[in-house]
């Protein structure tokens, strides 16, 4: 045997251990599916089915054996063979069916919905290569495909009983005369298959469902064609089939106006919906009251043809009346909005509906007309109103707005954040607040702390049940505990908890030695930005702060400076220029400032390739800072911020998304805010932002912009990044300029408190004893009770 068999051997070992230990738990959950699913049918309560063209839910094993209480085994078994548990759980490939927050907060909301014992089913698409996989080459990025069935899933249960024949194209027939049905004939047919895969809740046998539909064709091969020897033509309709479940579309920022990913939406929205009617009729019998029994909960406008879909099953193939159909559908339906940036806002060109789904903009039509009746008669004579909120955009090549039709369709329509709500009411859908002002609200976002802190962090685990009891996973307002009487943190706490930091550091360390051939020492400050890479996120205002200390670093290296490990990691859409040129930055930057002597430990900058709920496991429980850092008004939420803070890093942030009633629930003076308010940032675009005045008036941002500028960090190549400083010192979109100075004073204040490990760890405590609040069982809570009007059956 030759050394390079060993690590295949040691593979294979890992791997079939994971298989097994897979394969053991499938049984047990599987039985509890069924007494789930068989409990829920005959309860007849309502349940929730929630679409989502995204679900990111990396890996599942670790969660399994916790879910079953049979983490303990497991470690023991591993070791008693010789493994590491880890290296074990490490071998599952993740389940990255999602882009970024919008999909594992779907994944966090599963596991909640499960654990609370709330009647459910996830619906999404199973696609066969998830999130594009990141490699960095000479520091630039470099898609390549996740395979990540290669080896097939241990967690799923095909159901090739479970399928719904879903239409495209072709034409509309009138159905008798003078009804309102309508019969919709199809050019092409799909039949899509469930693929379920099982969620487990904790703390109760319950199992809930993530149904994923597979595209096939309904016509696999074409025997004529196949006789004449036309074997490619023959294999035509499987291909066109099959397509559809290629590939999730990586890209988070910008509409992708592509058939291809019409076609998934309405696959997602079609099956699911003849899914849940079917299983209603065989409970019910009768449709009389079906919006009484279902919640549709739209994830974002990608499922909002569930809207026309719905009323045309119902009018179509059920033969109810417009109105009938109508009370189901606006009982059933919900809508959450994610993002402000008008770009990310869906339309579909009236052109693609009418080829792809020519009875559904039907329906739109009628929708359309019946509303806007409606709002001339509230407000007579504006037109200009009826212009704005039709579901028609006029202007230029006609659009179908699909926020305009969840909202219409939708009883209640929520944003993700107390600041991104109010400002979802005032900006982006004014006009409907003015409309329907009951019909908008807010649902804070959470996470789900099992996987974010008890599996991902079990050092800190361990404190906190000793500390308060083993029941804070589910009970996350117990973390109010950890500050005692007088408002006192007992300093053995805090002990504990640096401990458990401490060793979370090292393993990160060893990742980035194993990773990247960089020693970085668990002795300094870790200041970390992980997430999607977009302008308005700012990692760029990251990498100005960075190149400012490196040069006052050399400047003067005999100060007392406190020693910073600065980590990036995170994707950028492949077609996003801008991003991928800031990745490249932070490579160019980081080989300059790694290998610069008067500089050792003193700075480190490094960026993980190949961000992923995996990788985000490891590193938010070994962070010291969490960068928040958005440009205000900005971030509808987001959730990493409260995976940091969970897990005992400070943040550094502006006043947006959740960073505000984060600051609110731990006290802001253990908070690192900074920077313009988001109405500041409006008030100064209204007035005309000149970014050059900053330039010119701070010498130390002029000197990042100027080395920047001047090719210090690209000697290769010196007009790189020509654009990137021309775009900050014309426009500066995101105000980096105008938080700059800001952003440095709120940096030297994170390295004075970080001199005083004693109290360092003291608001390390208290940010986590405030983060009761940020479970996505106190979201899902919400929901149920205001949204969904659906029961907990919490065992
Ligand atoms: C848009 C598109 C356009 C077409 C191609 C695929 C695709 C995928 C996603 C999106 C919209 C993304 C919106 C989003 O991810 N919003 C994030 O939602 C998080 C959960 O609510 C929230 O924490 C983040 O602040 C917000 O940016």
């Amino acid at each position: 045997m030759s050394n390079k068999d060993v690590p295949t051997q040691q593979f294979n070992s890992l791997e079939s251990w994971m298989r097994a230990c897979a394969d053991a738990c499938r049984p047990e959950l599987a039985q509890r599916w069924h007494e789930t699913q068989a409990q829920d049918a005959r309860s007849g309560q309502r349940r929730v089915h929630y679409l989502s063209m995204e679900f990111l839910m990396g890996r599942a094993l670790r969660n399994a054996l916790d879910a079953l209480n049979l983490s303990g085994d497991f470690d023991a078994a591993a070791r008693k063979a010789g493994h590491e548990g880890s290296a074990v759980l490490d071998r599952e490939a993740d389940a990255a069916l999602g882009n970024g927050g919008l999909g594992r907060l779907a994944a966090c909301f599963l596991d909640s919905m499960a654990t609370l014992g709330l009647p459910s089913f996830g619906y999404g698409l199973r696609y066969e290569y998830g999130m594009f996989q990141q490699r960095i080459q000479d520091g630039a990025q470099i898609e390549q495909p996740d395979d990540w069935l290669r080896a097939g899933s241990p967690w799923e249960f095909a159901r090739p009983e479970i399928r719904y024949t879903v239409g495209f194209g072709g034409r509309v027939e009138a159905d008798g005369p003078g009804s309102m049905a309508r019969r919709w004939v199809p050019a092409e047919t799909v039949r899509a298959t469930a693929h379920d895969m099982v969620i487990p809740g904790h703390g109760t046998r319950r199992v809930s469902t993530l149904r994923l539909w597979k595209a096939s064709s309904t016509m696999p091969l074409d025997y004529a064609s196949f006789s004449r020897g036309e074997h490619a033509g023959a294999a035509q309709q499987r291909l066109q089939a099959e397509r559809l479940n290629w590939v999730l579309y990586p890209d988070d920022s910008t509409q992708a106006g592509r058939d291809l990913r019409l076609r998934q939406e309405f696959l997602l929205v079609s099956a699911s919906l003849q899914d849940m009617i079917a299983r209603h009729l065989a409970e019910h019998r009768t449709l009389d009251r079906l919006g009484d029994h279902i919640a549709v909960h739209l994830n974002d406008t990608h499922p909002a043809l569930s809207a026309a879909e719905l009323m045309r099953l119902l009018l179509d193939e059920h033969g109810l009346s417009w109105d009938e159909a109508y009370a189901h559908a606006h009982k059933a339906l919900s809508y959450t909005n994610h993002t402000l940036m008008p770009e990310a806002l869906e339309t579909w060109p009236v052109r693609m509906l009418e080829e792809l789904l020519p009875r559904h903009l039907e329906i739109i039509y009628e929708i359309n007309a019946r509303f806007l009746a409606e709002v001339a008669a509230k407000f007579p004579g504006d037109a200009e109103l009826l212009r704005r909120v039709s579901l028609i955009d006029e202007q230029g090549e006609r659009r179908a707005r699909m926020a305009n039709l969840s909202i219409v369709m939708s009883h209640y329509v929520n944003g993700v954040s107390a600041l991104h709500s109010d400002l979802m009411v005032e900006t982006i859908f004014a006009d409907f607040a003015r409309i329907w002002p009951e019909r908008f609200g807010n649902v804070t976002n959470g996470v789900t702390p099992r996987r974010w802190l008890a599996q991902c962090n079990p050092a800190l685990g361990a404190v906190l049940d000793k500390q308060l009891g083993d029941q804070w996973p589910t009970r996350l307002d117990d973390l109010g505990g950890l500050v005692g009487k007088g408002n006192k943190v007992s300093p053995t706490l805090i002990k504990a908890v640096q401990a458990a930091k401490r060793s979370n550091k090292e393993r990160l360390a060893e990742l980035i030695r194993r990773e990247l051939g960089i020693s970085v020492s668990p002795d300094s400050l870790f200041d970390v930005q992980v997430k999607r890479i977009h302008e308005y996120k700012r990692q760029l205002l990251n990498v100005l702060h960075v190149i400012s200390r490196y040069q006052a670093i050399v400047a003067n290296p005999q100060a007392e400076w406190v020693p910073r490990t600065v980590i990036f990691a995170g994707k950028a859409a492949s077609a996003y220029v801008a991003a991928k040129s800031i990745i490249r930055l932070i490579h160019d930057v980081a080989r300059v400032v790694n290998s610069d002597p008067r500089v050792g430990d003193k700075l480190k900058l490094v960026f993980l390739p190949n961000y992923s709920v995996s990788l985000a496991e490891v590193i938010m429980p070994a962070a010291d800072l969490s960068e928040q850092i958005s440009t205000a008004g900005t971030e509808a939420s987001g959730t990493g911020n409260m995976k940091f803070a969970l897990n005992g890093a400070l943040t550094i942030g502006t006043w947006d998304g959740a960073n505000i009633e984060m600051a609110e629930n731990v006290g802001r003076e253990h908070f690192f805010i900074f920077g313009l308010l988001a109405d500041e940032v409006q008030r100064m675009k209204n007035l005309g932002y000149d970014p050059r005045l900053y330039y010119e008036e701070n010498a130390r941002l002029r000197a990042v912009i100027d080395a920047i500028g001047s090719g210090q960090f690209s000697p290769g190549e010196t007009d790189r990044y020509r654009a990137l400083v021309e775009s900050l010192m014309n426009r500066d979109q995101y105000m980096l300029f105008a938080d700059f100075a800001a952003y440095c004073d709120a940096q030297a204040r994170v390295d004075e408190l970080f001199r005083q490990p004693a109290l360092w760890g003291e608001t390390a405590v208290r940010n986590i004893a405030g983060m009761g609040f940020f479970s996505s069982d106190r979201t899902i809570r919400e929901y149920a009770e205001r949204i969904w009007r659906a029961p907990l059956n919490r065992a």
